[in-house]
């Protein structure tokens, strides 16, 4: 086992990696941006690391600085968390350069995961069902020709993409042309190729994706699947596994699937396929995150594992402790993003927290790295927590989230706790009724629909 591991993120996924590498006596340490000096990341940890001026561009994301920090203080492993270079190719072979264990899965299985072509092809090669589309698209005529022979809508994604980034959709045939050329030209400003490819485009769906975990001895098990449709702007607000869409025998027939898909690729660490359902309940191969993810707590309430124990275990090299494709599944789980943002507008809003009192009780979880008298600054993500409820069923797992949310007290910044009461309080979430626009109701001007 690792005897020290450097994390290389901070907030709530850093005291996260924190708690796991105590309960298994690995010593850790933190890196910290200038703005983060006061965060508890810093004092929960062994050892601590400035590496940089707060802009995560000078901190987080400066890979020399975060190898360095590891050779000073002798870290054998680094924990990436989620964001910042957690799917970095680059990094994880740099890591591997410098004998540091990263993480995660192989720079490789990085590399094609993140090629969003390149993983939609290895999907459907590997038996998972895909929605009709091209590969990247060679010339206007093509485009035209596929578009034709799918039919419209469809959606034009940048290759290099993913998460809702650049992404357009196209109703008719005359606006192909001029979105192809848009999309290309996004795709060479946000990241440096102008490869892009068509889907058919599902017009209400629901996302559904399976947590899966693979050791370094050939095995996949996947976890279940988390509900994930209510997002604004591509960041999802809400999650919860199970989905009331799945029953027992996709779940199982699917799942079996994924994890023989990953075993033949030797997928190795925590993943997230992603799925899209459509109108028919038909499910389809989105795209793969090769991280632990900000929503993972709710897979842990239902299965009973430590995810990033685990994560930890296996990049040791242990094996799961796992017979057959997936572990018991018991009750319901919900997470509610609190994000630091105006009610009005969702931007971030950052500033001192004056107060903050989480709620406690049978089933209730939160994962956070802030605190009375703490500063959020501006210069990151806008999560400051992460409200988690299990029950023994759906129904007992909002009321839990409702009587939670009234009980979470955060002074001195607005948060996103009101749109979530909200939410908990209507007929249709609490009948599970809800596609991909939903969110509109509650946030007209941030709905996010492409
Ligand atoms: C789509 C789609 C419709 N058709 N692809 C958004 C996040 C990223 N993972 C993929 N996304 C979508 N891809 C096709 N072919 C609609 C979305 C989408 C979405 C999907 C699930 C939940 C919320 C969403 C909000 C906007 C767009």
């Amino acid at each position: 086992m690792f005897e020290k591991i450097l994390i290389a993120n901070r907030g709530e996924i850093a005291l996260r990696v924190i708690c796991a590498c105590k309960e298994l006596g690995i010593r850790t340490v933190a890196v910290y941006s200038e703005a983060d000096r006061y965060s508890l990341h810093v004092r929960f940890a062994d050892e601590a690391v400035c590496i940089g001026p707060p802009r995560s561009s000078d901190s987080y994301l400066n890979v020399a600085s975060i190898i360095s920090a590891a050779e000073i203080t002798g870290a054998d492993a680094i924990h990436p968390g989620y964001g910042f270079l957690a799917e970095s190719a680059h990094f994880a072979d740099v890591c591997e350069t410098s004998k540091l264990t990263f993480i995660g899965p192989t720079p490789d299985v990085i590399r094609l995961m993140g090629d969003k072509d390149r993983a939609r092809k290895t999907m459907a090669e590997l038996g998972l069902p895909v929605l009709p589309g091209s590969g990247i698209l060679a010339s206007e005529e093509e485009a035209r020709e596929v578009a034709a022979s799918i039919g419209y809508p469809v959606m034009i994604k940048a290759a290099a993409g993913g998460g809702g980034r650049g992404m357009r959709v196209v109703r008719t045939e005359d606006e192909l042309v001029g979105a192809l050329q848009t999309a290309q030209n996004e795709a060479v400003a946000s990241f440096g190729t102008p490869d892009v490819y068509l889907e058919k485009y599902i017009t209400s769906p629901r996302h559904i994706e399976f947590q899966v975990l693979g050791d370094h001895q050939g095995k996949v098990v996947h976890l279940g699947e988390r509900e994930c449709t209510i997002q604004r702007r591509h960041q999802k607000l809400i999650e919860e596994s199970p989905s009331t869409q799945l029953d027992a025998d996709t779940r199982s027939s699917l799942g079996g699937q994924v994890v023989r898909a990953l075993e033949k690729i030797g997928y190795t660490n925590a993943g997230t396929v992603e799925f899209l359902m459509d109108e028919g309940r038909k499910l389809y191969f989105l795209e793969m995150n090769t991280r632990i993810q900000v929503e993972h707590p709710v897979t842990e309430m239902v299965t009973g594992l430590d995810l990033v124990k685990l994560q930890i275990q296996v990049a040791a090299g242990e094996s799961l402790p796992v017979q057959g494709d997936t572990v018991g599944l018991r009750g319901h789980a919900i997470e509610c993003r609190i994000c630091a943002e105006n009610p009005e507008t969702f931007a971030p809003s950052a500033g001192k927290v004056t107060d903050f009192h989480v709620p406690g009780g049978t089933g209730v979880r939160v994962d956070t790295a802030a605190y009375a008298e703490s500063v959020i600054p501006p210069f990151y993500d806008s999560l400051i927590a992460k409200l988690i409820v299990h029950g023994k069923d759906r129904e007992e797992a909002i009321s839990r989230m409702a009587r939670a949310l009234e009980m979470f007290i955060v002074g001195g910044i607005s948060t996103s706790i009101p749109i979530h009461e909200k939410i908990m309080a209507d007929p249709d979430f609490r009948a599970g009724k809800f596609d991909t626009s939903f969110i509109a109701r509650f946030a007209p001007n941030g709905a996010g629909i492409p």
